[in-house]
């Protein structure tokens, strides 16, 4: 190796290095899988998609923001492979709302309100029985937090299940168009 030789790879490899692993870290986040660190779950997995936001220990979220009706919503979300959100802790409810928070009501269109979206929870099998849309109690699922005077089924007719901006649950007309978060259903032993 002439001397010119050896300052060319003394120089070059630490950038090469560093351009293989940026090139390693783009394909894994797009194609591959994601561990999560650090949580008590530490081993369950989630597949990130790019029009999801991922958070560790929780699951990945997306917030559509062309409003539809609740089980337009509902639809929407299982033709990505997913499920409108349950809300299965306090942490993750927190979690929602600052992803809520962070896409911006203002980036809401076509929909009655901005103040709160369509998530996976109703009353429709029986009034004040509010159930997630895999059939669980929510109370059972893990997070009941309603908004202040909720759920109050206005008219007699508010069957479908809505997060607030501001924090909370909230029963809502299901023909109401709304916002919605849909979940990724990839992680094993959640929902
Ligand atoms: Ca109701
Ligand atoms: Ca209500």
């Amino acid at each position: 190796m002439t001397s010119a030789t050896s300052i060319f790879v003394l120089i070059a490899l630490p950038w090469m290095t560093v351009a293989t692993q940026d090139v390693i870290v783009g394909k894994l986040e797009n194609d591959t899988i994601v561990q999560d660190q650090g949580c008590s779950n530490s081993g369950q997995r989630s597949i990130p998609r790019d029009d999801y936001e991922y958070y560790a220990c929780l699951g990945s979220y997306r917030l559509h923001t062309r409003g539809m009706a609740w089980n337009d919503a509902r639809h929407t979300c299982e033709q990505e492979d997913g499920h409108l959100a349950i809300i299965n802790s306090a942490a993750e409810a927190a979690t929602l709302i600052q992803f809520y928070r962070k896409v911006g009501t203002a980036s809401i269109i076509h929909a009655a309100t901005q103040e709160f979206v369509h998530i996976g929870f109703h009353d429709l099998y029986g009034e004040g029985d509010f159930v997630t849309i895999h059939g669980d109690s929510i109370y059972k699922a893990g997070y009941s937090n309603w908004a202040g005077g909720q759920p109050d089924n206005v008219g007699n007719n508010e069957n479908c299940g809505s997060l607030y901006f501001g924090g909370g649950l909230n029963d809502v007309n299901c023909q109401m168009k709304l916002g919605f978060i849909c979940e990724l259903k990839t992680r094993v032993g959640f929902e």
